[in-house]
Order: structure tokens, then C-alpha cells, then sequence
């Protein structure tokens, strides 16, 4: 039995330590090890932050399934909520069972420093040992931080970062770079034109109108898809729909919606999720 369902029908306890450990390692064949991948999809279905919660991953994966869709996941898998080993491992058998039609892209809280400060690294090791984290951990470098889907859309978790100009200079981004962070730090904001540092965030940036006009027009793409914030409506365009930013768990904080998106050629439709 795939360990995914293993975890659904007898529990996340039913799972030794070995049997993830295994499923980890045999994972990393199946992930990219890209910084950045381009689909030529003309329709697609695309989802916002999970954190935890598995069913917000499953609506959409289920959907993907049954109309035989290509999906990608915007990223932040796990902290916070009460499915984090559950939720991870069942985005990542999706991952395993079609790896070109299922994208999951790295999201802030794919990275070790926020797993110890959110939750994460005490779920594995409150169940299991330091090694597992150590190892699931290491498989953050290899999901992918940017996609850019039919020449339409770039789909990444936070944003655009100061200082590229063409998407191809993502493809060699070292890790370490601040770049390469911001891709998964940044958010969008009507207030400025270009960049500003956004202090709320640690230091990251905040972007404005001017630099997502050009990063489009230099990359010929029409639209960013994001996630990384929550939304009162699930959803939220920006720059006369310039930018979209999805947000998929419902009741996360209050009263907000989930929502994800079926993408067809240049019509979206917003999904209650
Ligand atoms: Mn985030």
C-alpha cells in the first residue's frame, strides 16, 4: 500500500519511521531538481497555500484526476496546520504517480529555518526521529521555485525578485542567493511602482505595478499566479489583472475563503475549495 494511503485509511501512526524514510528517498528521483520548468499546458488547475491542511489539497487533486488536468501546487505544504506529515506525503505520491502533470513548487516554509520556528520540525519529531527531518528537509532544494505554463503565465509562490530581467537568469540562481529567496518572500502591493524593502516579512521586498509590467513584457507572459498571503476572497487580482494571488485552505484565520484555480488558455475560473 502507497504510503499515502496507508497514512488516509490506518492513520499517520499505522507509519513506521522507516517505511517514510524509504518513501523520502525514493521520492527524490521523481522531484525536478530545477530552480525553474516550463509546461507548454493550455489548461491546468493551480492551487494556493495548504499548510497542513490535507483536504485542501485533495479537492483539487481529485478534480485534476477526474478531468484529467495537469495541476500545480503555488507551495507551504506544511507548518501550522494539523495534517503537516499527512499533507506532505500525499501531495508528494501525487507528485510520484504523474510526475509531468503534477507540479509542486517550493514555497517559504519548504526551507529548514521556518520548519523550526512554525511547527513542522516539532510534528515529525514529537512522532518520529531527528533523521527524518534531516532528510525531508533536504528534498526542499529540489522542488522547483518558478514555472512558467503556455507562454501566458509565471506561477511561483511569492513573486518576481529585483534584479531579473529574464526568467532564463532563474534557472542558475544559487540557492543562497537573495534572489532566489525572494521568489518565495516577495508580495505584491498597489502602493509602490517597483521595489521597497518589506519589513513585515524580515527584510524580503514588496512589488509594485511598474516592475510586474516588465517583467511580463520582457518575458512575453501575460499574468503571475501566486500565493503566500491570505485572502478575505480566497483570491485577489492585482495590476488590472496583471497578478493573481490564490490562497486555498478556507476558515484559516476567521472567516476567509479557499479558492483555486482551473485555468483555460486565457479564462479562469475561481473554485470554492
Ligand atoms: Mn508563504
Amino acid at each position: 500500500m502507497d504510503i499515502a494511503e496507508k497514512i488516509h485509511s490506518k492513520g499517520i501512526r499505522s507509519v513506521s519511521e522507516a517505511e517514510y524514510l524509504d518513501f523520502i528517498y525514493d521520492s527524490k528521483e521523481y522531484l525536478e531538481g530545477d530552480n525553474l520548468i516550463e509546461k507548454g499546458w493550455d489548461e491546468f488547475l493551480i492551487v494556493g497555500d495548504t499548510h497542513g491542511h490535507l483536504n485542501a489539497a485533495k479537492k483539487p487533486a481529485e478534480e485534476a484526476i477526474k478531468k484529467d488536468l495537469p495541476i500545480v501546487y503555488l507551495g507551504d505544504y506544511i507548518d501550522r496546520g494539523d495534517e503537516q506529515l499527512e499533507n506532505l506525503a500525499y501531495l508528494i505520491s501525487l507528485k510520484m504517480e504523474k510526475p509531468g502533470q503534477v507540479i509542486l513548487l517550493r514555497g517559504n516554509h519548504e526551507t529548514e529555518r521556518m520548519n523550526r520556528g512554525y511547527g513542522f520540525q516539532s510534528v515529525v519529531n514529537r512522532r518520529f526521529s531527528k533523521k527524518l527531518f534531516r532528510e525531508i528537509v533536504s528534498l526542499y532544494d529540489r522542488f522547483p521555485v518558478a514555472m512558467v505554463i503556455g507562454n501566458e503565465y509565471f506561477a511561483v509562490h511569492g513573486g518576481i525578485p529585483e534584479g531579473i530581467t529574464s526568467y532564463f537568469e532563474i534557472m542558475d540562481l544559487n540557492h543562497g542567493d537573495e534572489r532566489y529567496k525572494e521568489i518565495f518572500w516577495n508580495d505584491p502591493t498597489e502602493e509602490i511602482d517597483t521595489f521597497q524593502p518589506n519589513f513585515q516579512r524580515g527584510g524580503y521586498k514588496r512589488y509594485g505595478e511598474k516592475a510586474v509590467e516588465s517583467f511580463l513584457k520582457v518575458n512575453d507572459l501575460s499574468m503571475i499566479i501566486r500565493a503566500h498571503q491570505v485572502q478575505k476572497n480566497g483570491y485577489k487580482y492585482y495590476f488590472d489583472k496583471k497578478l493573481l494571488s490564490i490562497f486555498s485552505v478556507s476558515n484559516y484565520r476567521g472567516g476567509n475563503q479557499g479558492k483555486y484555480a482551473h485555468v483555460k488558455g486565457t479564462d479562469i475560473e475561481l473554485i470554492d475549495n
